[in-house]
Parts: C-alpha cells; structure tokens; sequence
C-alpha cells in the first residue's frame, strides 16, 4: 500500500509538472485528489488494516496529499503570474505616440466678418434688429419712398412671391419696421444685417443672394457729420487706423442728400494700384439723411427727428478684408476655399 501511495504521488506530480495550464492543473487535482480519485479510494479501504498498520498510512496519504497539493499550489502560482505578465504586455500604452488631430470647425468667413461688425457697432451703442427674409410690398418698398411704379422696383429685379409679397431687397424694411414700433419717439440707433434677394444674374461681383448690413440713427438733432464721424470710425477699425474716408454725392430714394464713401486703398495707402484701380481710393458702402418721406411714413416729425442711414455688402467688406476676388467662393462651400478662415 505504501508502494502503491508513492507510486500514485510521483505519478501526479510528473502529471503536474506538464501540465499546459490552469485548467489541466484543475483536472489533475480532480483526479488525484478529489472524492472518485485514487488516493480516496486507498483512504477507504484503510478500515481493513490493523490497529498499528493504520496510523502508519494515515500518516503517509498526509504527506502525499501535502507534496501533491504543494506542486499544484507552486504551479497554478507559475501560471497566474505568466498571465499577468502577458496582459501587461498585451495592455503597453506607448505615450511618446504622437496624439491623432481632431478636426475642428471655424466659423465661415462672412459669419466672422458680420460678427466683427456687430461688435463694432455694438461698442459704439447701437442694437441689433432682426426681421423677415419674406416681406411685404410695404415694407420693402412703399415706406422707403419708392411708391408703385419706381424704376428700382422693377418685377425684372425681385423675386416675387405674390404680387405683395417678396424676398426683401435690401434690409431697410427691418429699420421701417422698427422705426415705427418707436410711435414717432428718438433715438433709434440700429444696425440690421442680414441675407437679401436679387434677381441678377451671379458673377465674381453680384451674387443673387447676400449679406447685408445696414445702420440707422433716428434723434433730434442727428446731422451728416454724425455719420462721417461714425463710418470713419468704422473704417478705421474695419481696416486700419490709417484708413481716411471721403463722402461723394450719390443717390439713393431713400435719403437725401445721399453718399457714397470711399476708403483710402489699404493695398498702397493711397498712392494707386490695381485694386483702387489707381485712384487711391475704395468704395465700401452708401449712406444718407433719411428722406423726409421716410420718416414721416414710420410716424416721425420730420422737423423734430432727423437721422442718417447707411448700408453695405458684408461680401464687398470681407472680400476686401482679405482679398477675396470671386464673390461666388462664399457660397460654393469648397472647404480649400473655408479652411483658410480658421481663427479669424
Ligand atoms: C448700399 C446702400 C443704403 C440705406 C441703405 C436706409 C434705410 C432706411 C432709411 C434710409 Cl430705413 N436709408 N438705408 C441708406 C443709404 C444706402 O445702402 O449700397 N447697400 C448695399
């Protein structure tokens, strides 16, 4: 029996000492040391022995059952460490990688150039107001003085949706609309920007749609150098602080007297090149007095309440600004052309 007990112990361990893995490892000790294994078996069979011979084995299946559990305890320690090892090195995070770029978004040119505007204007105390794309023959045109009729008002230039419903034109009716909500009392001290229809034909200079910025100042006492004073400003902020401005007669219905105003040429200060087409000078947008008319109509008291307005193209301002030459890049969306205008 003690042969049989050593036979059974090297025969284990030999089984131990190969075994691949954890769950081989499990199996062994099933088989030799559990409840149907051999060394049970031996145990059960040690109520036929002797009073002095059963000591004796007890003793000995200890010291088998020892060594065998001690080679299994030293071998499933092996394999556990083995597989911490190899998950540690499975889960290696080489920090000196260089980090994937994420793409980020900026914000579209013109949207950068009417916000730069708003701020400007803001700054100076004016307000932003808002109001439809889709307006009424009204406000578009009859409160701006050009009644029924009026060459500017051409069905060939708009597009309408009703014969008293159009895209706007121009963002004046925003300024008609809000000037009548102020029930003829100053000041109303505006800025409008905002997208405006024309029926025209695209090419690097005109495009069907755009982006219009127009300004308003309603208030006793508001005279032309008021808006000198302040499109300066704006000049010099917009482009420089070494940009002049000068005031030419125009026309517009909606004001009178009415101006165009020129920037000195921020590409060679004046002294004349391709892009003032050697003049020195450069147009960036039209103002005026408001006309009589206009005020009347939106209830002011034309002898109390004077006021200046004036209107430009966002498109022109940032295409100067940054010396776009094709009017339509703004609306084609070739991100080439969009990707240059990160951060601005
Ligand atoms: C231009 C010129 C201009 C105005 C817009 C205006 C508005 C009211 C009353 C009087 Cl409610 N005037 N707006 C005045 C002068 C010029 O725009 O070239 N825009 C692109």
């Amino acid at each position: 029996m003690k042969e049989r007990l050593e036979q059974l112990k090297l025969e284990a361990i030999e089984k131990v000492e190969a075994a691949a893995n954890l769950k081989e490892l499990q199996d062994i000790k099933v088989a030799y040391l559990g409840k149907k294994g051999p060394i049970t078996e031996v145990m059960r069979g040690m109520g036929k022995l002797s009073a002095e011979e059963r000591p004796v084995v007890g003793q000995i299946v200890n010291v088998v059952r020892a060594e065998i559990t001690a080679k299994l305890d030293e071998m499933v320690a092996k394999f556990e460490q083995a597989e911490v090892e190899a998950k540690l090195r499975e889960e290696t995070i080489d920090v000196t990688l260089p980090g994937r770029k994420v793409n980020t978004g900026n914000h579209h040119p013109l949207t950068a150039v009417v916000e730069e505007i708003e701020d400007l204007f803001l700054g100076m105390g004016f307000t932003i107001a808002e109001g439809p794309e889709v307006e009424q023959d009204y406000y578009n045109f009859e409160a701006l003085n050009l009644p029924k009729g009026h060459p500017a008002r051409d069905m060939q230039d708009s597009f309408y949706i009703t014969e008293d419903i159009l895209l706007r034109t121009h963002t004046s009716p925003v300024q008609a609309r809000t000037m009548g909500k102020h029930e003829g009392k100053g000041p109303v001290k505006i800025i409008c920007p905002g997208s405006v229809y024309r029926r025209d034909s695209d090419d690097a200079t005109h495009s069907h749609q755009f982006m219009q910025i127009e300004g308003l100042l309603v208030d006793e006492n508001v005279r032309m150098s008021d808006l000198k004073g302040i499109l300066e400003t704006f000049a010099k902020k917009m482009f420089g602080e070494e940009r002049d401005i000068r005031l030419r007669p125009s026309f517009f219905p909606f004001t009178e007297p009415s101006v165009e105003v020129d920037i000195s040429c921020m590409m060679c200060g004046g002294s004349g090149c391709n892009v003032c087409k050697k003049t020195g000078w450069i147009e960036i947008l039209g103002a005026g007095m408001v006309h009589p008319n206009v005020l009347e109509m939106a209830g002011f008291d034309s002898k109390k309440y004077t006021g200046f307005a004036f209107g430009m193209g966002a498109e022109r301002i940032a295409m100067l600004k940054y010396g776009v030459d094709d009017i339509r890049h703004f609306y084609t969306n070739d991100t080439r052309f969009l990707k240059q205008f990160g951060r601005v």
